[in-house]
């Protein structure tokens, strides 16, 4: 028996030696200390044994037991130990390593252009105001002076959400918006940007969504030459100190009298090319002095304000200001494009 109990303490010592988990060291326990191990059968056994005999194998017996749980839990400090290195290790972070770059996107050319003619008119001493783009048939037609029925309405047929809801065809109701909420203060200075929409056929120079940028005055006594001096500081600014304007004759039903403004071509500087068909000219935007019964429809008094406002296409002043030639590469998100705009690349 005593041979016995020495052998299972030398299997036991070898077997520890080729543990290498907390796993199999659980196994290994069960295997020395269970109910079914080697060392509980012998204990039993002891009842067999005489007096004399009993307490000398008891004693070894629990020597050897102790001797194999002292080591199994040696062991089992240095397995732990290694594990909680091994997981360390693995979420290591080697600081040396050249960092990953965030994929940086840029402004859209559109949003840029935008932000310049934007920061032009806020130098001028113009504030930016914001509105809907679904809007009622009110602002968007009656209060510029288009009732219903008017033959000009065909040229902004939209979406309509009801007969009297629709996506705006111009940014003009955002400033009767802005002048109804702050009649009868004068002056007013503001700008508006943003989407309008029309019911379009989508080419290289049209676009049933687009963006327009307006500007309007009201004051006392604002003159024609107010506009013309807005719109030569604003061309200078946009377009470089030699600029010169031109404006012809035009209608618009809110504005009156109304023109539409040519500025110098900004690639042949005015000798005349392909893109300004030989004129020297470009038409740039259409601007007039506010017709007075869409001064007083906002709540104005037209006896004793006037005002001047200019309307603009964004697209078409960022096409002819960086030579693009199809509108629709503004919305087809071609990478190549975008990055053409982008300082980084
Ligand atoms: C109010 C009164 C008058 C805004 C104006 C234009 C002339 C104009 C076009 C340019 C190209 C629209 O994007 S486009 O198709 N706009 O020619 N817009 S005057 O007149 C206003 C605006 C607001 C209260």
């Amino acid at each position: 028996m005593k041979e016995q109990v020495e052998r299972i303490q030398k299997q036991g010592l070898e077997q520890l030696v080729n543990i290498r988990s907390l796993s199999e060291l659980t196994e290994l326990r069960v295997g020395c200390f269970g109910k079914k191990s080697e060392l509980t059968t012998l204990s039993r056994a002891m009842g067999a044994l005489s007096k004399a005999e009993r307490p000398v194998m008891g004693q070894l017996i629990n020597d050897v037991r102790r001797k194999l749980e002292e080591v199994c839990g040696e062991l089992e400090q240095q397995l732990k130990h290694d594990e909680r290195q091994a997981a360390l290790l693995d979420d290591a972070i080697d600081v040396t390593l050249p960092g990953r770059k965030p994929g940086l996107g840029s402004e859209h050319p559109l949003m840029r252009t935008i932000r310049e003619i934007q920061d032009i008119f806020v130098g001028l001493g113009f504030e930016v105001v914001e509105g809907p783009e679904v809007e009622w048939d009110y602002y968007n037609f009656e209060a510029l002076n288009l009732p219903k029925n008017h033959p000009a309405r065909d040229m902004q047929d939209t979406f309509y959400i009801t007969e009297e809801i629709l996506m705006r065809t111009q940014t003009s109701p955002v400033q009767i918006r802005t002048m109804e909420q702050r009649k009868p203060e004068v002056p007013l200075r503001i700008i508006h940007a943003g989407r309008v929409y029309r019911r379009d056929d989508d080419d290289a120079t049209h676009s049933h969504a687009f963006m327009q940028l307006e500007a309007l005055v009201v004051d006392r006594g604002v003159r024609m030459s107010d506009l013309k001096g807005t719109l030569l500081a604003f061309a200078r600014q946009m377009f470089g100190p030699e600029q010169q304007i031109r404006l012809r004759p035009s209608f618009f039903p809110f504005t009156e009298p109304s023109a539409e403004v040519d500025i110098t071509c900004i690639l042949c500087r005015g000798s005349g090319c392909r893109v300004c068909k030989n004129t020297g000219w470009i038409e740039i935007l259409g601007a007039g002095m506010v017709h007075p019964r869409v001064l007083s429809m906002a709540g104005y008094d037209s006896e004793q304000v006037q005002g001047f406002a200019v309307g603009m296409g964004i697209e078409r002043v960022a096409m002819l200001k960086y030579g693009i030639e199809d509108i629709r590469t503004f919305y087809t998100n071609d990478i190549r494009f975008l990055r053409q705009f982008s300082s980084k690349w």
